[in-house]
């Protein structure tokens, strides 16, 4: 099944030539409680991360500065979105395999998660993850 659109609209005001200012709100910009925030920065161009699926945790990515692509798999269809606008997020509600690929070393990638820290969440195995998705109905 062909994936959905996941990116949304963060609200972004210019500030009087002195840059924009970026902000979104849980449970009214966003679909859920923000539990966690957390940050991927320094690393080299050209890497590549992620390489796993989340059961349940929902998350909001984004990258206020620099060029990621993100990479969604849902078992059927791969969608890559660049993100390269502090005004553009991608919502992750649900179960999708995921590489992130830095185009530059300077870009930070930043996520609001609806749950804490949880390595039981994190599926790290790509045939697992089908079989999961498969046994979840969740395709
Ligand atoms: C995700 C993508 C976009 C913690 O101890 N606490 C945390 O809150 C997080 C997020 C990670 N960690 C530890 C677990 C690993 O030992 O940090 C280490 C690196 O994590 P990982 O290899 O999962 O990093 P990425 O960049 O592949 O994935 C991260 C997030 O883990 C994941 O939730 O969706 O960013």
């Amino acid at each position: 099944m062909k994936q959905k659109n996941r990116t949304i609209k963060i609200n972004t005001i210019p500030t009087d030539g002195s840059g924009s200012l970026s902000f979104f709100e849980a449970n009214r910009d966003i679909p859920f409680e923000i539990k966690r925030i957390y940050f991927i920065s320094n690393v080299p161009e050209g890497k590549k991360r992620g390489f796993h699926a989340h059961k349940t945790l929902k998350q909001l990515l984004f990258c206020p500065y620099g060029e990621i692509i993100i990479s969604l798999d849902n078992g059927n269809d791969k969608q890559d979105i660049l993100l390269n606008d502090p005004s553009i997020g991608i919502l992750i509600d649900e179960p999708l395999w995921r590489e992130m690929h830095w185009l530059k070393e300077s870009s930070a990638l930043c996520v609001a998660a609806s749950d804490y820290y949880d390595p039981n969440d994190y599926i790290r195995d790509y045939n697992e993850y089908l079989n999961y998705i498969n046994l979840e109905g969740v395709k």
